[in-house]
């Protein structure tokens, strides 16, 4: 088994890494039956003196079945990806969401605005952070995906999330954290100059720990706060 993954710590990602790891199977054997039979022609009809170019009109036996197989190949990947997307991506088959957070992005930083200790969004309590998603260890979280600017891609390599943030569309997302830790944010969409710099952080707490920092309004947001502290709701973040 290959590690060129990050370290999974996702409910659904070895499902992603499964259909993932098939899917390249498939496509890596193509390829290099393909590239060996380039290979194998380009040597065997090489140029020599005196051979003429035989005319091919073609031939329904083999455009049939070379039709076929790659149908049929597309066909079993769509019916074995349809479990695991529709469990990813299918907001009406979300599990309940122990906290619904907003994530907007921008050039060049995340926003994330937090529900606060009532779990509600948009209400008094809300508070925001920058940069940073904390969120709870072995519960459902949603997100809903937002964009100010341009078209950004909310990346979580350790999550195995991966989804554009689009300009005028709230798109719900979730995932749930198998391990508390501190893992990566990424832009995965070159937005712009400062594209490079668009990370932030996932910070997964265990349970007792995220309702004391949830409760403090995310001011415990541990020694990183300096960077990244929760900074005043504004009202022009909100969008309301
Ligand atoms: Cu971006």
């Amino acid at each position: 088994m290959f590690h060129w993954f990050p370290e999974n710590v996702s409910t659904f990602g070895a499902e992603m890494d499964f259909m993932f790891m098939v899917i390249l199977g498939i496509t890596g054997t193509i390829f290099l039956l393909v590239e060996a039979a380039l290979v194998y022609f380009v040597i065997k009809y090489r140029h020599r003196e005196g051979r003429q170019a035989v005319y091919v009109h073609g031939n329904m036996k083999l455009e049939v079945i070379w039709t076929a197989i790659p149908f049929a190949i597309v066909v079993i990947i769509a019916v074995m990806s349809m479990g695991p997307w529709m469990r990813v991506r299918n907001p009406e088959r979300f599990p309940p969401a122990a906290l619904t957070v907003e994530v907007t992005a921008k050039q060049f930083e995340w926003n994330v605005k937090y529900p606060g200790p009532d779990n509600v969004l948009g209400t008094a309590d809300d508070f925001t952070g920058r940069n940073r998603l904390t969120v709870p260890n072995g519960l459902p979280v949603h997100v809903v995906l937002r964009a100010e600017d341009v078209i950004h891609s909310f990346f979580l390599p350790e999550l195995r999330v991966k989804q554009d943030a689009v300009p005028g569309m709230a798109i719900p997302i979730w995932f749930e954290a198998t391990r508390p830790g501190e893992y990566v944010i990424g832009c995965a969409e070159l937005c712009g100059l400062g594209h490079y710099r668009m990370r932030g952080s996932l910070v997964v707490l265990d349970g007792a720990e995220f309702d004391a920092w949830n409760a403090s309004g995310g001011s415990q947001a541990g020694a990183a706060a300096a960077v990244t502290e929760p900074v005043a709701l504004r009202q022009d973040d909100t969008g309301n």
